[in-house]
């Protein structure tokens, strides 16, 4: 067989772990394709737009914790794939590209459909094999045998990331009529011993030794998987020693604080720890960032299991390069009682909660903000939430909203981007049919990534919830483009585009909103189980978002 490199490849990676393959179609990469298509052990996916498709993958990644192969043809396919794979390496998920080439010679010679392969995605991928598919030699089926097995090892090892394979393929690239397509009957599956990163000794002393320094002890996770260890532990945060977590939408964190978003004033010093110990990746509260830039803690420790420093608040003092669990465990039990401290922030909680359950009594108005309040309020006890990024997820957090238990909150803040969101949605959906997986996201957001739906096998368990204010709403919230004579045009980039034909085209149910009132009791059957995905389009007044937002800013500012 000529390409028997390619089948072994896919059976080395099938063997390994890899249960879902999303396939986009092409020539190049038929070998790959119909390796994959033909292995019994794996479920194919398949999707035209490499763009999508690549967000899908991440998303069934996200949901199944397990690497998703990706097949691409040659030429500008592979570049489609280039913004899921950075969200891929900075949010920490395994993917596995394999893209089709031409042999190496015929690069760059007027030869339809080629450009530079090896390489393409820089440093957004752990590692990048370049693959002979070639096997006059046998240490050239050797080598692809052996970098199977490496890659997907390496993009399970943490940091766990994408790697890219890419594989020169010469013609014919289909099988003749009698021509089978079996793996090599000596492939070898190597496997690799797991260990867990144990602190040693003398490092936990040294760690005990140091927090008896310390008073005011603040724990804070950032986006964080649903599996992650800390959510375990977010119990036991509140029950011993009153150590205070602190945690956003996206940090799927149970027990944290909700509101500090609004009572993080950088005057007021109390709320500054001694020891600011944090998890996870990336934070969306914006106050928390700005309280830290100007109250620095004596002291911060970072867990993170990989070389980069992520330094984010400026502050790191240590980075702890070990599994989480066992040494908060550890960190918990030898704290100091931090009642007195912890006080400090229940109190402050307790007032925004009252504060904000007041103004909603009085402000339940036609605006992004006062939907997104009741969409939360009313979620099913048991649901995956998409938070697409611009204010989706802004409103999300500031409106304090936590995930119980039974649900878990999706977001691409590797790279926030708006340009995969609802196809990320899909993937989490299609690799979880059992349950509702609900999506918030911009009209703009949703335009951009339009092509997840162009999917046959759009799953029946999507909720997708567009909040159309006919353009980026962000950019009328925040400070600096608001204040510009250019908003409306090159920021907000007002339109009075809908997304009723988009979503009826592709067979979901379409409800459309414009007023708030009895909004509560149509989301009783927007979120009921049964029947097929769904979509509702709320219509807001970008005018009428800006003057309730401000509102709700003055009113429960600190
Ligand atoms: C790929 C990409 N391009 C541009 C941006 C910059 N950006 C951030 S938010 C936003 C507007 C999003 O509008 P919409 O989805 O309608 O959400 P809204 O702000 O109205 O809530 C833009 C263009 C981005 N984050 N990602
Ligand atoms: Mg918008």
């Amino acid at each position: 067989l000529v390409i028997q490199a390619v089948v072994d490849i896919v059976e080395i990676l099938v063997k390994q772990g890899v249960k879902h393959a999303v396939l986009c179609p092409g020539s190049r990469s038929a070998a790959i394709t119909l390796a994959f298509a033909r292995n019994p052990a794996v479920a194919c996916i398949s999707i035209v737009d490499e763009r999508s498709a690549g967000f899908v993958a991440l998303g069934i990644a996200l949901k199944t914790h397990s690497p998703v192969a990706i097949v691409c043809t040659s030429g500008s396919a592979v570049y489609n794939l280039a913004p899921a794979v950075a969200e891929a390496y900075f949010q920490e998920i395994p993917l596995i590209i394999l893209s089709g080439d031409r042999p190496l010679e015929w690069i760059h010679q007027n030869d339809g459909q080629t450009i530079y392969q090896n390489g393409i995605f820089g440093k957004h991928v752990k590692e990048s094999f370049q693959i002979l598919a070639d096997t006059t030699h046998p240490d050239q089926l050797w080598y692809s045998h052996r970098i199977g097995n490496e890659a997907y090892w390496l993009s399970v090892k943490k940091p766990i990331g994408p790697v890219h394979l890419n594989i020169h393929i010469r013609e014919p690239f289909y099988p003749s009529k009698n021509e089978t397509y079996l793996p090599s009957n000596y492939i070898r599956i190597i496997q690799k011993t797991s260990a867990i990163n144990l602190l040693c000794t003398d490092e936990k002393a040294s760690l005990v030794n140091e927090l008896k320094k310390h008073q005011k002890i603040l724990i804070a996770i950032g986006q964080s998987k649903k599996s992650n260890k800390p959510n375990n532990h977010s119990k036991i945060f509140n029950s011993k020693n009153g150590i205070i977590v602190l945690a956003d939408s996206i940090s799927n964190t149970e027990n944290s604080t909700k509101y500090h978003d609004h009572y993080l004033n950088p005057k007021n010093v109390d709320f500054c720890p001694d020891l600011l110990i944090t998890i996870g990746e990336s934070f969306i509260s914006k106050s928390f960032k700005k309280y830290l830039l100007v109250n620095k803690p004596k002291a911060h420790w970072h867990f993170n299991e990989g070389s980069v420093i992520k330094d984010t608040f400026q502050t790191i003092t240590k980075v702890i390069d070990t599994e989480v669990a066992s040494t908060l465990e550890l960190i918990i039990e030898n704290c100091t009682s931090q009642n007195e401290y912890s006080d400090i922030w229940q109190r402050a909680e307790q007032d925004i909660a009252i504060k904000m359950s007041n103004f909603f009594k009085a402000n339940l108005v036609k605006a992004d903000l006062c939907f997104y309040y009741l969409l939360l309020q009313n979620l099913p006890l048991n649901c995956n939430i998409h938070l697409a990024n611009s204010m989706a997820i802004r409103y999300a957090n500031i409106l304090g909203f936590r995930p119980i238990a039974s649900q878990e909150v999706f977001a691409n803040r590797g790279t926030s981007g708006i340009d995969g969101c609802l196809s990320t949605a899909v993937g989490v959906a299609m690799a979880n049919s059992d349950t509702l997986n609900v999506v918030f996201i911009g009209d703009l957001a949703f335009q951009y990534d339009k092509n997840a739906l162009w999917n046959k096998n759009l799953p029946s368990n999507l909720r997708i919830v567009i909040m159309n204010n006919s353009g980026g709403g962000i950019f009328r919230l925040i400070d600096g483009p608001r204040s510009q004579p250019e908003l409306e045009e090159f920021f907000e980039t007002q339109q009075k585009t809908t997304a009723k034909n988009t979503v009826i085209d592709s067979g979901i149910d379409y409800y459309s909103v414009e007023s708030i009132n009895n909004f509560e009791s149509l989301l009783q059957g927007f979120f009921a189980e049964k029947g097929k995905s769904k979509c509702l389009e709320i219509f807001t007044d970008p005018i009428e978002n800006q003057v309730i937002f401000e509102k709700f800013k003055a009113d429960l500012s600190c």
